[in-house]
């Protein structure tokens, strides 16, 4: 998951186990174009790893840092105890308290330290990769095109979605007599 040119974003992990989750991030910084490297560390089992490699990458010219953990996630937060740069979490979703536990440890970060909570699991992850890049795009006109652009996707996919559902109540009408409930 890490392509050639110099990344700009870190994607962070607490464990392998992360993975299947934060390749969201990865998947939509590759919609932008955004280069990325994707690295397993632990605040808990290996804290001298941690402060290593933030260190490196943050001396690399990494801008942004992506963070998922789960169960007692403080990974982000130690993230940005060493960084100045944005830090934005993820917190994993399962577990005996379903991602509930790991949404508290990362949003709720004491003044001064602060990291950008997103929602628990999959869809946090994927948002992680978009305001990684909105945070980029302000430096950055072509990355902001792409971002435009992607709204007008995501707008044009509801409407289609729209589109669709109307066709086949329309059919559905067809053999009732009545497309809304309303109109009975
Ligand atoms: P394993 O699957 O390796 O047992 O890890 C990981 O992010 C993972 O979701 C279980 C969970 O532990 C999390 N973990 C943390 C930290 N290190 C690992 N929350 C940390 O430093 O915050």
């Amino acid at each position: 998951m890490t392509n050639s040119k110099k990344p700009l974003v870190a994607i962070l992990m607490g464990s392998d186990s992360d993975l299947p989750t934060m390749q969201e991030t990865g998947k939509m910084l590759d919609k932008f174009g955004i280069a990325y490297a994707t690295r397993i560390t632990s605040a808990h089992r290996s804290p001298r790893k941690t402060h290593e490699l933030v260190a490196e990458l943050d001396r690399d010219g990494v801008q942004v840092f992506v963070v998922g953990a789960g169960l007692a996630a403080h990974l982000a937060g130690v993230v940005a105890s060493f960084t100045a740069r944005p830090v934005i979490g993820v917190p994993m979703g399962g577990g005996s308290l379903q991602g509930v536990d790991a949404l508290y440890s990362t949003v709720q970060m004491p003044g001064g330290v602060p990291v950008a909570t997103m929602a628990i699991g999959r869809h946090g992850a994927k948002n992680a990769g978009v305001l990684a890049a909105q945070i980029l795009a302000l430096q950055d006109e072509g990355l902001r095109d792409r971002l435009v652009a992607f709204k007008e996707e995501l707008e044009r996919s509801v409407e289609e979605k729209d589109r669709k559902l109307t066709a086949e109540l329309r059919g559905a009408a067809g053999a009732v007599g009545e497309l809304t409930r309303e109109g009975k």
